[in-house]
């Protein structure tokens, strides 16, 4: 088992001066780091940010101003629609409702994607989880909102489009704003993966968690056991072998969250499993906005990221709602669960 290790170190909140490391100062950093970099992925994290911002503020008053409860529809996956699904959709629309550089936004909650701009700057694709846990979101359980940043190849001078899209190898940048008893910013642009979080105070995301690594294996694991009858043989043998014996050192733990789940397993070390099952026989979760952007942070955290068979940035993007069978965390966990896999199939 890992040994806990110290993450807030208060070093990592400061700069080379001294000063606090915020969100944008650290976004503005890395950016100068890269000599070819025109400031565009700065622009659009620090959006993301600031609907992370509002989205926050309207969660801690959410009872108090009646937005919790269904909306009494059901969107494009046939699931009932939470007020504060809507909510958060609406907060991410709205920030990039007049972006240049975001070609066309794709949603848990909008059944195609949302054209935004179209000229030659339109580069990028975004996509997002509004708000992952909704079933936590009425009962106060912690919630976040995916977001994975997608600039794939395209013709010179044209937007990008989704159909540019190949897998989640093409994302430049992808996160995540975990909204528990504080707001966590996690976020990677491919060198390495930075944690943030918010002072309600002052308004702004400081770095707390600075190069995070996840740990190489753990003791938690997190899955739905209700459904584990219903899975593939090679998973119920996994879980069977985390449970048998005497000695066993895991700890089930299992929050309605996936991005709870997988923070957890940042930190700790561990993995987050949702195999396909009876009802769900492509697996739950979706590639686009759940598990490619959760799988591009894990990577950067040396981490990993499956589809069971197969590793989830390599996974062929077919549709923007398409679903994934999805085991995600410490790489040696996964690398196991892959082998219980394959030696079922
Ligand atoms: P959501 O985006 O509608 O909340 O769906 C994704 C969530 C995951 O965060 C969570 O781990 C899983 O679905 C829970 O599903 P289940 O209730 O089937 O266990
Ligand atoms: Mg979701």
């Amino acid at each position: 088992m890992a040994a806990p290790r110290d993450v807030t170190t208060t070093e990592g909140a400061r700069g080379t001066d001294g000063g606090a490391m915020t969100l944008s100062r650290h976004i503005l950093e890395s950016q100068r780091q890269q000599p070819r970099a025109r400031g565009e992925l700065s622009v659009l994290l620090l959006q993301l940010a600031f609907a992370g911002k509002i989205f926050s503020h309207a969660l801690r008053r959410s009872a108090l101003d009646r937005r919790l409860g269904p909306t009494g529809d059901r969107n494009v996956q046939g699931e009932a629609t939470k007020k504060l699904d809507v909510f958060g959709n609406d907060t991410i629309v709205e920030a990039f409702a007049r972006s240049e550089l975001v070609a066309a936004l794709v949603s848990e909650e909008m059944d195609e994607p949302r054209q935004i701009a179209c000229g030659k700057r339109a580069s990028y694709v975004l996509c997002v989880d509004p708000l992952d846990g909704s079933s936590n979101s009425d009962v106060n359980g912690v919630v976040a909102t995916i977001f994975g940043v997608y600039r794939p190849a395209r013709d010179v001078g044209a937007a990008a489009t989704v159909a540019h899209v190949r897998s989640g190898r093409d994302q430049v940048a992808a996160g995540y704003i975990m909204y528990g008893p504080s707001t966590s910013f996690v976020y990677t642009t491919g060198g390495g993966v930075h944690g943030f979080t918010l002072d309600h105070d002052i308004g702004e995301f400081l770095l707390t968690h600075p190069s995070m690594q996840c740990p190489p294996h753990g003791p938690y694991y997190g899955a739905n056991l209700a459904n584990v009858q219903d899975w593939d043989e090679g998973a119920q043998e996994y879980i069977r072998h985390l449970t048998a014996g005497r000695d066993r050192a895991n700890s089930l733990r299992y929050s309605g969250a996936l991005v709870a789940d997988i923070h957890r397993s940042l930190l700790e070390g561990g993995i987050y499993l949702y195999p396909a099952d009876r009802r769900h026989p492509g697996g739950k979760l979706r590639l686009a906005y759940e598990c490619a952007p959760l799988a591009f942070v894990l990577e950067q955290a040396g981490g990993a990221a499956s589809t069971g068979t197969a590793a989830v940035l390599d996974t062929p993007f077919e549709s923007i709602h398409q679903r994934v069978p999805f085991a995600a965390g410490s790489r040696d966990e996964v690398a196991i669960f892959e082998r219980f896999i394959r030696e079922r199939r």
